[in-house]
């Protein structure tokens, strides 16, 4: 017989036809009336994928009293509550791996973009300004030579580095514990790194324990020359206090794929030509989102066949019999 799940977004054709294999699909983001849906189907509900932005809290884990697994798209899994999850014995998995050198692509990307003006470069082409007004003015900044910091050494973090050390760029870290594989220099506080380089590269997870970690402090230390990156989560960075170093003249430059409130962008970062803004298209290409799908998919159907799920996250254990 068929697994009910939820289905928290619209996922992709590719996604969507695997779980109609072998689900029974209720489709939350789509119910007119959720509350009703939920009355519903709440307590058959064994499984719940998520797609979207829509998170999976502890209210809606609540209605869902025989939930086992919740398979979030995604390697980031801050809008799930894994700590509601552990402690009601519901299993979350993510998707690693799968987008790791896509992002770190994205990023070296952005910050070419940024340190040298090329989304800004290229409206100048566009605007027609290169034949009515002459070439577009020198960058002030220069990726040659620059001293990276990255903020979140995991696997994204680590194939970013990779990529930079091709580009010439020194490295150092921060994160709650040094990494024992890297030979590159650690900082025990993000200050202490901001303040040793000159570009800081944030790649961290979000949630409660590094919300607005980036902070006024942090940019200060960063200095004019600096460049801030964040590909990690839109709430690692405090906007306020980034805008307000822009303008004042206290950073170089800002290259956001990520956002406190996405897709709602902070009104002072939406006219500046010293930062680049990117719709959250870290991981978006077809062939790395299938992949993370698959990922996805192929937890659901592990577990379901009683296997141990392939990606669970730390913070869920899974079950002895399971492992
Ligand atoms: P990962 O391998 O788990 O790496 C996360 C790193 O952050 C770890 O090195 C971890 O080290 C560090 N960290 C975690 N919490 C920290 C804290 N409170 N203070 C300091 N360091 C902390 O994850 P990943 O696969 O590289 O992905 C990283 C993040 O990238 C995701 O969580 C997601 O938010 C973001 N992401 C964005 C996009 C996009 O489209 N822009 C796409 C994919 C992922 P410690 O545990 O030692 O602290
Ligand atoms: C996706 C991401 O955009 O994996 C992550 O953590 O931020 C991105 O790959 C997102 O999860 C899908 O909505």
């Amino acid at each position: 017989m068929a697994v009910p799940l939820l289905l928290t977004g619209p996922s992709m054709a590719f996604v969507r036809d695997q779980l109609d294999a072998r689900f029974e699909i209720h489709d939350l983001h789509a119910a007119e009336d959720k509350d009703a849906l939920l009355d519903a189907v709440g307590p058959t509900i064994r499984a719940v994928a998520t797609a979207g932005s829509a998170g999976v809290g502890a209210d809606l884990m609540r209605r869902l009293p025989n939930l086992e697994i919740v398979a979030h798209f995604g390697v980031g899994y801050d809008p799930v509550d894994v700590g509601h999850a552990a402690s009601a014995g519901v299993v979350v998995t993510n998707t690693p791996d799968v987008l790791t050198d896509e992002v770190a692509d994205t990023a070296m990307g952005l910050l070419l973009m940024t340190v040298r003006e090329l989304s800004a470069a290229e409206r100048w082409v566009r605007a027609g300004n290169w034949e009515t007004k002459g070439a577009y003015r020198l960058t002030r900044g220069s990726l040659t030579g620059r001293r990276l910091g990255i903020f979140g050494l995991g696997r994204i973090g680590k194939a970013i580095a990779r990529r930079a050390e091709a580009f010439g760029l020194s490295i150092a870290y921060h994160n709650r514990r040094p990494v024992a594989d890297v030979a590159y220099p650690y900082h025990d506080t993000l200050v202490g790194l901001a303040a040793a380089v000159d570009t800081l590269m944030v790649v961290a997870p979000g949630g409660p324990g590094t919300r607005h970690a980036v902070n006024a402090a942090v940019l200060e230390a960063l200095g004019p020359d600096g460049v801030l990156v964040n590909v990690g989560r839109g709430s690692v960075v405090d906007e306020a206090a980034l805008v307000a170093a822009l303008e004042r003249g206290a950073l170089l430059g800002a290259g956001l794929d990520v956002f406190e409130a996405e897709p709602r962008v902070h009104p002072g970062l939406m006219t500046r030509d010293d930062v680049v803004l990117l719709p959250h298209v870290g991981s978006a290409s077809i062939p790395t989102r299938q992949a993370m799908g698959q990922v996805q998919v192929d937890n659901l159907a592990a577990w379901f066949d009683g296997k141990p799920p392939l990606t669970p996250v730390p913070e869920t254990p899974v079950p002895a019999g399971r492992g």
